[in-house]
């Protein structure tokens, strides 16, 4: 009985701090998102280190910030060492046209860690790999559909080479 009252006081607390950010300035924005799966393949008739991985997303929004975590299995492990540029973008992933997942999810200021999602990883030996950030907004509820792998590292204003491959994210309402 005793530990079962903890464990309600336990959900008690994570349900008011979810309704804390339901209601703060950020509004009907979600407070927490989850994807996985197989990696969306853009390039269809070219083979890459991304080729058949695939990842994983979290991210949980506290207080108007929120913080992301991504990691990647299956990737090619002959390509460790190289690096690749990740964001989140608005539009959705579609096999073989990386210009569907359309621009950078952005705040609206200048391309950088504070105003977009980029979560460049390196890949490891073994062919997986990971990234975090925690970036200064929360993302809306349908305001962006996709977590986009690039073929080079994010380049000061955003730019990081083709686009490789792409993992549907759902910004819903949790
Ligand atoms: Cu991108």
């Amino acid at each position: 009985m005793r530990t079962r009252r903890k464990f309600g006081w336990l959900t008690a607390a994570l349900l008011t701090a979810g309704l804390v950010t339901g209601s703060s300035a950020v509004g009907a924005a979600t407070s927490y998102v989850h994807a996985q799966g197989d990696l969306v393949d853009f390039q269809l008739s070219s083979y890459n280190a991304t080729d058949g991985a695939s990842a994983e997303l979290w991210g949980v929004a506290s207080d108007g910030s929120t913080a992301f975590r991504v990691f990647f299995t299956g990737l090619d492990p002959a390509a460790a060492g190289a690096r690749f540029g990740v964001h989140i973008h608005v539009g959705p992933c579609v096999a073989g046209n990386g210009t569907a997942a359309g621009p950078h999810y952005n705040t609206g200021g200048p391309a950088s860690t504070s105003t977009e999602v980029w979560l460049d990883f390196t890949v490891r030996a073994g062919g997986y790999g990971y990234a975090t950030t925690t970036v200064p907004f929360v993302i809306a509820p349908g305001a962006a559909q996709s977590m986009v792998i690039h073929a080079l590292p994010t380049a000061p204003g955003g730019a990081a080479g083709a686009r490789q491959a792409c993992l549907p994210v759902s910004f819903a309402v949790t």
